[in-house]
């Protein structure tokens, strides 16, 4: 068997997706998501200029060398363009092998490990109290985790928060970055209030979650973390900018909110200190940004060694395609935490046909052969690049600040 033609799509139902497809000469294809946001272009470059045409005529079974020859043959190791590259090609490789064996891909990575995969959904609100109402459409769906995320008084947007409650919150909104305002001293001084507020509502036992998005230095952090204990969090996300991996020292030592960190990571070396000095609780680098199953499953393993669990990225700009392998990685993966669901848009769902389903704040990946999603292709024609880039933030003195 041979990889005889390979390609890439593009398309726009609502948002920017990037598929890699590849076809054997024995007539399979498989199919991998290079969606990168605000970047989609750089990836599609990458893709058709330097690793498609390596890959025609190579056995698509070799799945590990592959990775091997994308990845040290490269020279230029890394980083979020590189491994989404290598990771749409890798997906669509476990999928055409998956395929060939006749299994749904989670029986050809070690069959399942739970029955159902726990996720949890985004509750978002201009204010505490359209945040209780969205929690509340969320439990009434059978969420058992929601991640909540409130307008901060005196700022006019921040992270999370969707225009009209209830509709999918899409930062990557403009051809040109849009400028947004942050204070952290606002946003700290608002959000152990919102976190009392659900508890109240809520009681004890709904899992929630919050996210930071980079925006702390680790003392302001340990603040955050120290104040919202008593509402005992599942976890709270990316709240310092992790390229200093050591800055989390100063965090745990203040805190016991569990830590959740690495939807921009690519690699193990981006998180090898965090996890092994257990700085964090939870790995979220997804398969389609750190470089497929291939190399996913490096750093879960590794991540296992030292009590940290997945919790993957699994925002909207993260096509159904990567979904659907992230279910099936996840019903195998012993050390699972949960998985992050924001809903597709159903002209997305149309695009990308699948065989995943949700029930009850779980998901099932289905029992066809591969990873169970596919791309209708004369649909997704339908539906033009649209270049959109995602927002900036400056602090109310005009710093350039983390988005
Ligand atoms: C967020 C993402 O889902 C999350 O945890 O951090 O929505 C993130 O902002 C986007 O994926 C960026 O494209
Ligand atoms: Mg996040």
């Amino acid at each position: 068997m041979i990889i005889r033609s390979a390609k890439v799509i593009v398309t726009c139902p609502g948002r920017n997706f990037v598929t890699l497809k590849l076809e054997t000469d024995e007539g399979i294809s498989g199919i991998g998501d290079a969606t990168l946001n605000g970047r989609e272009m750089s990836v599609v470059a990458y893709l058709e200029e330097y690793i498609l045409p390596a890959l025609i005529g190579k056995d698509p079974q070799r799945i590990e060398d592959i990775w091997q020859y994308l990845y040290r043959g490269a020279y230029w190791r890394r980083g979020p363009v590189t491994m989404t590259a290598i990771a749409a090609v890798d997906v669509a490789l476990w999928d055409i092998k998956a395929k060939v064996a006749g299994m749904p891909l989670y029986q050809l990575l070690g069959g399942k490990s739970r029955e159902k995969v726990m996720v949890y959904s985004h509750a978002t609100g201009l204010d505490i109290d359209s945040c209780l109402n969205e929690v509340r459409k969320k439990v009434e769906l059978g969420y058992k985790a929601v991640r909540v995320q409130c307008g901060i008084p005196g700022l006019a947007a921040t992270y999370g928060v969707a225009k009209v409650p209830g509709q999918p919150y899409e930062p990557a909104d403009s051809r040109l970055p849009a400028e947004h305002v942050w204070s952290t001293e606002k946003y700290l001084n608002h959000v152990p209030s919102l976190f009392a507020a659900v508890r109240k509502e809520f009681g004890d036992d709904l899992l929630l979650l919050h996210d930071v998005h980079h925006r702390l230095t680790p003392i302001q952090a340990a603040r955050l973390g120290k104040e919202i204990e008593p509402y005992h969090l599942f976890w709270l996300e990316d709240c310092v900018p992790a390229e200093n991996q050591a800055s989390f020292e100063l965090i745990r030592r203040h805190t016991t909110t569990p830590l959740a960190v690495g939807e921009v990571f690519n690699s193990l070396h981006d998180c090898h200190e965090l996890i092994q000095k257990q700085l964090i609780d939870y790995i979220r680098a997804p398969l389609s940004h750190a470089g497929g199953i291939t190399n996913v499953r490096r750093i879960a393993d590794f991540a296992a060694i030292f009590h940290v669990k997945t919790g993957f990225h699994g925002a909207t700009d993260l096509s159904p395609v990567c979904m659907g392998a992230a279910l099936h990685f996840d019903s195998w993966i012993p050390n699972f935490g949960i998985q992050e669901h924001m809903p597709h848009s159903e002209e997305t769902d149309r695009v990308f046909p699948h065989a995943y389903k949700f029930s009850g704040g779980f998901f099932t990946p289905g029992e066809v052969p591969g990873h169970g999603v596919d791309i209708n292709e004369e649909l997704a024609a339908k539906y033009p690049y649209n270049p959109a880039q995602l927002p900036v933030n400056r602090l109310e003195d005009g710093t350039l600040w983390n988005w």
